[in-house]
């Protein structure tokens, strides 16, 4: 049995308890479960946050065992541990899918039917380890993929053209990290094509700007996490709003990370492609007629991120 109004958070790390705060303040839930490898923290966590309740609304937020979450409707994994002096990428991948795989059998062995929504890095990556260890159908198993990168998309257009972000219709596809691609064929602000709106704006040749938009948000963490050691109110406010459209089955369209099969000629690998998000997790894979140039780019991050997942198989 699910119960819809309940959640749990796995990992109370910087980002696991933003996720946890953004609930709260959100009134997404009546019930959020925080589990950590270390279970002080999510105790604390758990303390702090709900001090916020007499100012938000009346829910339930404590710190509990995976037998607490096998009702949860929302299970987010953030669990995984960073990057250490002088570890490769791919050590970090080997440790984070093992990370994965024990949480993962937790979450199988007390019977949870929940959505996942993987959120520890390389997400593409530990969203096909899940899936795979899960046995969970394609659609239960979502990845926060490029939803932040889209976010963030959106602000620095927003930015550049002086016009809310919320009108800015555009999106990151791929993978979330080196290899992602803007698909600047659809983007659009309150349906006037881009480069028009610019026009409008007094850019006469915006492609330039689109160019450093682009370049700003693939490197958003980087220049980040070298400010400021981590990143963690922008996936707080995305990972919120996905779990937000699964339990309200509000069928928002949205970039998660999801398993292909097919669509774009590829299959048997998660990467992020805009999909109808609700009740039943990514209901639909949109296949969207992408320009030549976007469709070799996403081919070109599929391959990038095959190459990984070839090297964790091994
Ligand atoms: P953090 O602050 O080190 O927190 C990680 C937490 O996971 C710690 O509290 C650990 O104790 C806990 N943990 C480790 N192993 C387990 C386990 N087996 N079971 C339960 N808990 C465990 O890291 P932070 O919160 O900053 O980042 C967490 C993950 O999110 C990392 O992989 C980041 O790279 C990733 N991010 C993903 C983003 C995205 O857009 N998908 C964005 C930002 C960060």
């Amino acid at each position: 049995m699910v119960n819809i109004q309940k959640a749990a958070v796995i990992g109370c790390g910087f980002v696991g308890s933003t996720i946890a705060y953004t609930l709260m303040q959100k009134g997404t839930f009546s019930e959020l479960v925080l589990l950590d490898a270390v279970q002080a923290k999510a105790e604390g966590e758990a303390m702090d946050i709900s001090h916020g309740l007499p100012f938000a609304h009346a829910m339930d937020i404590y710190a509990g065992s995976y037998e607490d979450i096998a009702d949860a409707a929302v299970v987010i994994i953030t669990a995984g541990a960073n990057q250490k002096p002088g570890e490769t990428r791919l050590d970090l991948v080997q440790k984070n899918s093992r990370i994965m795989r024990s949480v993962i059998g937790e979450i199988k062995r007390v019977g949870c039917e929940g959505i996942l929504l993987i959120v520890s890095n390389p997400v593409d990556i530990l969203t096909q380890v899940a899936l795979a260890e899960s046995g969970f159908p394609g659609e239960r198993v979502i990845g926060s993929g490029t939803v932040l990168d889209t976010a963030r998309l959106k602000y620095l257009i927003s930015e550049k053209l002086e016009v809310d972000s919320r009108n800015v219709h555009a999106f990151i596809a791929g993978e979330h990290g080196d290899s992602e691609l803007a698909v600047w064929s659809c983007a659009n602000i309150y349906g006037i094509g881009l480069k028009e709106f610019a026009r409008m704006k007094g850019y006469a040749d915006f492609e330039k700007e689109m160019d450093g938009i682009y370049h700003a948000v693939r490197d958003s963490a980087y220049d980040i996490i070298e400010r400021k050691g981590a990143t963690y109110y922008g996936i707080g406010m995305s990972a919120a709003k996905i779990a937000e459209s699964i339990v309200r089955d509000s069928h928002t369209v949205m970039p998660v990370s999801v398993s292909l099969s097919g669509e774009y000629g590829l299959s048997g690998l998660c990467l992020s492609i805009p999909a109808i998000v609700g009740r039943g997790g990514a209901e639909q894979v949109l296949e969207i007629a992408l320009s030549e140039e976007e469709l070799e780019k996403l081919k070109a991050s599929a391959d990038e991120l095959r190459e990984v997942l070839g090297q964790i198989r091994q």
